[in-house]
């Protein structure tokens, strides 16, 4: 039985979160300890992430500490999903985990995350920045519904860290579009992605998940 995991996180961040649903999903142990953004920014925790953000994970059982959400979910199937059943070790499959996972990584969050900060956090209101940045996330949408035609997975028949890592920033659309999520009509506009996300949401892993981070945000918000 391998020592827990530290994972340190933030309640309404999505990224920490992306890589709970990982450690859920391989059930590897794991203990998190959440981060006030104030505190991320100087020592000690700065110590383990010059990035100053969240999530940083320390493996006990190898002595690695690791930052950047995306390889640390590469790290975790390289090191505990030995049959590999979140991602592929043939070829073309996956590269091609690969390759959906760095969209993740620079299509969706950076975009979605600036969403967030034009939408909710920017001292000024800036109409076509916040029109930028939501027009970004429905080209995410119409990108993710394209590749899923007539598929259930983006790669291969089975769920891998591709889908799992998109659950995260996707559960953050209300607070980017608030009342006007509904006018998405997202199962109406892109019906592959609206099915893909639903079967990504029944996952046991990913209902674990969204209920501990409501759960967190109400104790540590
Ligand atoms: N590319 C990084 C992004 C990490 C990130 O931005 N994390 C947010 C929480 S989801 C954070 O720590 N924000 C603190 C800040 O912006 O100061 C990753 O995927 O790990």
């Amino acid at each position: 039985m391998s020592k827990p995991i530290v994972l340190y996180s933030h309640a309404t961040g999505p990224n920490p979160w992306k890589v709970a649903i990982i450690l859920e999903e391989l059930k590897v142990p794991y203990t998190t300890k959440f981060i006030n953004m104030a505190d991320m920014k100087k020592p000690p925790f700065e110590t383990l992430n010059p990035n100053g953000r969240v999530p940083v994970i320390e493996d006990p059982n190898t002595g690695i500490t690791l930052w950047e959400s995306g390889a640390i979910i590469e790290y975790l199937v390289q090191t505990y999903d030995t049959t590999a059943t979140l991602t592929y070790t043939s070829s073309p499959e996956r590269f091609y985990v690969s390759q959906w996972l760095h969209f993740q990584m620079s299509g969706q969050g950076p975009y979605f995350g600036q969403a967030v900060w034009f939408t909710r956090f920017h001292e000024e209101s800036l109409p076509s920045a916040k029109k930028r940045y939501h027009d970004q996330v429905k080209r995410v949408f119409y990108v993710l519904d394209k590749a899923l035609e007539g598929k259930q997975w983006l790669v291969g028949n089975k769920c891998t860290i591709a889908d799992l890592s998109f659950v995260t920033w996707d559960l953050m659309l209300p607070f980017i579009f608030g009342d006007d999520t509904g006018s998405l009509e997202l199962e109406k506009n892109y019906p592959n992605y609206f099915a893909w996300n639903k079967r990504l949401m029944e996952r046991s892993a990913v209902k674990k998940i969204v209920k501990d981070k409501t759960e967190a945000t109400a104790v540590h918000e």
